[in-house]
Parts: structure tokens; C-alpha cells; sequence
């Protein structure tokens, strides 16, 4: 890799969509495990895996890859942020619960945006695609959770749960994020919609929860730690 992050990513995000055409699972993991080392979660997550996500998804729209190449990368994907998911621990960590709400099953650009809270020393705690608002609440409560982060690209998956979002978001910050939060006409006062720019949106939550004192310093990266990061 040379010393330009832009032209690693443009060549990541070449080689990340080739090997999804060739279901090439260990050259997808190397290059993507590459640029986490060289560029850090958020560069990588915004410059690599969304553009590919959403090129494999107008792809596989208009027929010219197939199901098992949107399967093959979410499942891929999947993998490679788990493997970066090392515990966060100490008094300043905070509790982000992630869930899409229930029949929304688009939960992918979700468990970016929390691998991007994680490299910022959240705790991501994550419940997936179509979950009940009473397990969201329950989740919360359980692990005293500093905020919630709900994703949906379908408007009425909101519409649908409006008096228990607002209840949600009276005992912590609620966030709501994608296509169908931000088709709402009027999200309930107290809950926040997040911008699509996942950058953007990370640094809205981060800052919305302060952490405690001694912030450890963001797991993004460092030219001398990036070894550390990732392992
Ligand atoms: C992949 C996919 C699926 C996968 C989801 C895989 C997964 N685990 O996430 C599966 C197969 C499960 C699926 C199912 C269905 N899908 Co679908 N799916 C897609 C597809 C092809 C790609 C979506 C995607 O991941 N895009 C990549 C991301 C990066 O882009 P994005 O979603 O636009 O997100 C952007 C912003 O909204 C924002 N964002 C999104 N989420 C979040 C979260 C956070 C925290 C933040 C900060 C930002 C953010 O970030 C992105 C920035 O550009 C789209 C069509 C398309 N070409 O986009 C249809 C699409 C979303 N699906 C659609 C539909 C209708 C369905 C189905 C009902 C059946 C069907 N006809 O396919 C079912 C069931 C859906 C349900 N009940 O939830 C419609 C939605 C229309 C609507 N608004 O209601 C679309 C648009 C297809 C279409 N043109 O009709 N789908």
C-alpha cells in the first residue's frame, strides 16, 4: 500500500467489489482487514464497505449480480467487523443499543454505524433486524444503556411505533436513522434523526453522550497504533 489513504481506499473498494463477483471470501477479509490497519473504522466503513454495499445492492436490483452476491457480502462483512469487535471496558465506556424496528430487515448500514461507535469506545450492544419495541426497552433497561440508535429504510417502521419511540426517548437518547426516519413528517420532538453521512451522524451520538473523564483516545487511526487497534 502506498502513503495516499484516498487512492488505498479507491483500490480497496476495487478489489473488495472483484472479490465479491469472485465469492473470493479470503482476499475480501485481507483487503478489508488492510485498510482498517492503514486508514482506520470510519474511512474504511464510508469509503470502502458502503460504496461496494450500495453497489451490490443496484447490482443486484437491476439483475446483474445475484442474491448470493449480496448474501456472500453481508455475510463477509459481517465477519471482518466482528473480528474488530474487542471488548470496551473502564468507567467511561458507554452503551449503545442497536436494533432495526419490528419487520424492518435492512439492517446492515446499522451494524456499520456501530462499528464506527465502537472505534469511538462504545460499547455496542446490538439486536439486529425486526425487533420488538418491548425487547428495545428491555435491552436498554437491562444494561442501563446511554443511548439507542434505530434504523430503518421503511417509513412506516416508525410511523408504525411513534408513542413507544417517544416513550423510549423520555428515559434515554433515541436516535433514528435511514431512509424511512427521515421520510417521517413529524418525528416525535424528543427523538433525534440522524444525517445519512455516518461520520456525521457517529459524532452526533458521541457528543450527545459525554463520556467521563479520561477519555481513552479514539480507536481510529494512528500512524503508531494501529497495530494495537486491531491486534
Ligand atoms: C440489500 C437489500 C435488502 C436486504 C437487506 C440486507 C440487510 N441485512 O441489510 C434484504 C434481502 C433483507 C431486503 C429485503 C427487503 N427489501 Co430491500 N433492499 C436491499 C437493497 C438492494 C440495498 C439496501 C442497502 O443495503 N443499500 C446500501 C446502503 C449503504 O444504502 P442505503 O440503504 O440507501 O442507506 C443510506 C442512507 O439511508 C443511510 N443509512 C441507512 N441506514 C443507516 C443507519 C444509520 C445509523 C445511519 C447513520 C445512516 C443510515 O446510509 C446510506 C448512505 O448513503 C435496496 C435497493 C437499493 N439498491 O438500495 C432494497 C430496498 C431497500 N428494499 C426494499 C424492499 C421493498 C424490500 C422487501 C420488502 C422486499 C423486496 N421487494 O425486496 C424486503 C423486506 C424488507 C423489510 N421488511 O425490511 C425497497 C425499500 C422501499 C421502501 N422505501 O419501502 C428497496 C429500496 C428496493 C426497491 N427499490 O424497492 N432488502
Amino acid at each position: 500500500m502506498g502513503n495516499d489513504p484516498a487512492i488505498d481506499l479507491d483500490l480497496a473498494r476495487e478489489r473488495v467489489m472483484a472479490a465479491t463477483r469472485d465469492l473470493d471470501g479470503s482476499t475480501l477479509r485481507d483487503v478489508l482487514l488492510d485498510a482498517l490497519l492503514v486508514s482506520g473504522v470510519d474511512a474504511t466503513v464510508t469509503r470502502v464497505i458502503m460504496p461496494v454495499l450500495k453497489d451490490v445492492g443496484d447490482a443486484w436490483e437491476s439483475g446483474r449480480l445475484g442474491v448470493v452476491h449480496e448474501h456472500f457480502v453481508s455475510s463477509a462483512f459481517r465477519g471482518v467487523l466482528g473480528e474488530l469487535r474487542l471488548p470496551v471496558q473502564g468507567p467511561q465506556v458507554r452503551t449503545v443499543v442497536l436494533a432495526c424496528p419490528p419487520r424492518e430487515l435492512h439492517d446492515l448500514p446499522l451494524e456499520l454505524f456501530g462499528a464506527m461507535l465502537h472505534a469511538r469506545w462504545w460499547r455496542v450492544v446490538s439486536l439486529g433486524a425486526n425487533s420488538p419495541m418491548t425487547a428495545v426497552a428491555e435491552a436498554t433497561r437491562f444494561l442501563r444503556a446511554d443511548a439507542v440508535v434505530l434504523a430503518g429504510v421503511r417509513r412506516t417502521a416508525f410511523e408504525a411505533r411513534l408513542p413507544s419511540l417517544t416513550r423510549l426517548a423520555r428515559t434515554l437518547p433515541l436516535f433514528v436513522a435511514g431512509e424511512g426516519a427521515k421520510a417521517l413528517a413529524e418525528p416525535p420532538p424528543e427523538v433525534t434523526v440522524l444525517p445519512d453521512d455516518l461520520v456525521a451522524a457517529a459524532e452526533l451520538v458521541d457528543a450527545r453522550v459525554p463520556a467521563v473523564d479520561d477519555l481513552p483516545p479514539v480507536l481510529e487511526r494512528r500512524d503508531d497504533d494501529a497495530e494495537s487497534v486491531l491486534g
